[in-house]
């Protein structure tokens, strides 16, 4: 079987370095109540995800449910994380994160403003594994400014 391991990017794309910033994200659900949603949250229940504008940063998505979610990201691509070589990671705006397991991209936070960041699974999405990223100037709060 093929896996993300082995896909390389032709060649290097810009703006990638090391992230200075990482964290988790579960992917979580219940298939017999059909409740998705991320960190155990809908997106009703759940706040925006802030990004820096200019940082790179890591989402290490950990897939706790049976299924496997293509997880998109609008705006900005996801860099596949497939073993520290920056120069041939591949990158996605959607990635499949199995069941149970660990998938870790890395996002240049170049485009301001707000983005969805959802299951493609479209009904996954409106029970509501979706949430709202958003490319902010700080992360030390203050009001969002939809064009950073
Ligand atoms: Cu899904």
């Amino acid at each position: 079987m093929l896996t993300y391991s082995q896909l390389r990017a032709l060649e290097r794309p810009p703006l990638r370095s090391a992230p200075t910033r990482e964290f988790y994200l579960h992917l979580t659900g219940n298939m017999h109540q059909f409740i998705w949603g991320f960190d155990g949250k809908k997106w009703s229940e759940s706040d925006m995800i802030r990004f820096q504008f200019g940082e790179r940063v890591r989402i290490n998505m950990v897939n706790d449910t049976m299924m496997s979610h293509p997880i998109h990201l609008h705006g900005m691509w996801m860099d596949l994380y497939a073993g520290g070589n920056l120069d041939t990671n591949p990158r996605k705006h959607t990635v499949n994160v199995q069941p149970a397991e660990l998938l870790t991209v890395d996002i240049t936070a170049d485009a301001p403003g707000q983005w969805a960041f959802h299951c493609h699974l479209l009904y996954h999405m409106e029970a509501g594994m979706f949430r709202t990223v958003a490319v902010v100037r700080s992360l030390e709060g203050g009001s969002i400014d939809a064009n950073a």
